[in-house]
């Protein structure tokens, strides 16, 4: 490596505090907190791969973009043999959070398109740029669906078309706006049969002159679609983030399960009729009325995250599936609790039916130990999915 210490989209470190924030928050200040990271982040550094195939023009395009000639001060080392072999960054003069980066060439017989992918340390950047200088092959088809599933995007570039337009200069029927478009359509044609590929992007360049064909066009392009590539790496990393707070707050809430498992088998050995199972319906409200509230999953809460995002109350209630939320809201939780088929509908539960004899504790005292324990389980885990989901959809919003 160049010794540069380059920043990505979102450092370890970033990550854990923004993570560690997002956890101490509720659902809706969660959501303020994503936004102003979404502000800031749009003014930080955006990095730019730009890979194809050896001696297709990488390095030259590299300078060429950042306005820059092969023999400047600060350019990339172009030429016949000289060949990038490891990732180097150029920032931009212009815009000084452009980072580009020359990537050594691919197209080897073998070439494997995964392992290029993380020798170039392919997390490193928001979005590629492939340099073909030739016809349309299967080792850019093979890059392309492999950038496509490490969820980046990618503008393809076909270079030396000055080469390609002098190579048929002197022919008789030499028309310049066919061969473009021949040359357009190789490349369309050969990115339109790769699943994920709706509307390929295709710019002609020649990065010898750079007033004539595509580059202006493409340089539009990119600087409109700035933003949204930041925008968009970073809701990609959400839902990881959104996992691994709800994976914290599991494990936090999980500890008291077994205490409130242990208190209700307390309670079943006071010999009083009825007196377990009424407490254990009212120890199992309130811990999953407490899950809902640690989760957002509460009615003030989505109210607020509705503002937020601006998704309506009726979508995220729709995304709320387990039986606890509503269960809660109208009130029904508790004859719903009462009703041993939403527990015998468990598997879990009827093994541990075999097991333990339940149905015997559940007439003559509570809930066994096991079945309580089993449940405020399968709660959290519903709530905590229920959870993800809503807060997905009102990220998705913000996009
Ligand atoms: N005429 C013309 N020549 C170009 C163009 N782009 C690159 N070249 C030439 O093609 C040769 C290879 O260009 P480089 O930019 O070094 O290629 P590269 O892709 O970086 O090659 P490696 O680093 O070896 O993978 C050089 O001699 C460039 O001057 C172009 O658009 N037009
Ligand atoms: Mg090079």
């Amino acid at each position: 490596m160049s010794g540069f210490e380059h920043e990505s989209i979102m450092t370890e470190e970033e990550k854990k505090e923004l993570t560690e924030i997002l956890a101490n928050q509720d659902i809706s200040s969660a959501t303020n907190t994503i936004k102003e990271y979404l502000k800031q982040k749009e003014r930080v550094e955006l990095n730019i791969g730009v890979t194809g195939e050896s001696g297709s023009g990488k390095s030259k395009f590299v300078n060429a973009f950042r306005g820059l000639g092969d023999e400047d001060e600060d350019s990339a080392k172009t030429g016949p043999v000289e060949t990038t072999m490891e990732p180097k960054v150029y920032p931009h003069p212009k815009y000084t959070n452009v980072k580009v980066w020359d990537l050594p060439g691919i197209g080897t017989p073998n070439f494997k398109a995964d392992e290029y992918l993380q020798l170039v340390e392919f997390e490193r950047y928001d979005f590629f740029i492939i340099v073909a200088s030739d016809r349309f092959r299967e080792y850019h088809t093979k890059l392309a669906k492999e950038i496509i599933r490490t969820g980046k995007q990618f503008y393809f570039i076909r270079s030396k078309i000055d080469v390609a337009i002098d190579g048929e200069k002197d022919k008789e029927n030499f028309d310049q706006k066919k061969i473009l478009d021949t040359i357009r359509e190789n490349c369309v044609n050969g990115l339109n049969e790769i699943d994920g590929v709706d509307d390929p992007v295709v710019f002609l360049i020649s990065s010898r002159d750079l007033s004539k064909y595509d580059f202006n066009r493409m340089h539009e392009r990119i600087e409109k679609e700035l933003p949204q590539h930041k925008r968009h790496v970073l809701i990609m990393t959400l839902p990881n983030i959104t996992l691994e707070i709800n994976e914290k707050k599991k494990e936090a809430l999980k500890k008291g399960i077994l205490k409130v498992a242990l208190l209700s088998a307390c309670v079943a050995a006071v010999p009083v009729a009825g007196l377990s199972i009424a407490v254990d319906l009212s120890i199992i409200t309130f811990e999953i009325r407490k899950y809902l509230y640690a989760f957002g999953l509460d009615e003030k809460s989505l109210k607020n995250l509705c503002e937020q995002s601006g998704q309506t109350m009726e979508t995220l209630e729709n995304l709320i599936t387990s039986v606890w939320y509503k269960g809660l809201l109208t009130g029904s939780l508790l004859p719903k609790l009462r009703d041993t088929t939403l527990l015998m509908s468990e598997d879990a539960v009827e093994r541990v039916f075999s097991i333990v004899p339940i149905i015997g504790s559940l007439v003559a005292g509570g809930l066994s130990f096991l079945t309580v324990k089993f449940m405020l389980n399968k709660a959290l885990n519903d709530i905590a999915e229920d959870a993800r989901k809503v807060l997905m959809a009102a990220f998705k919003n913000l996009e």
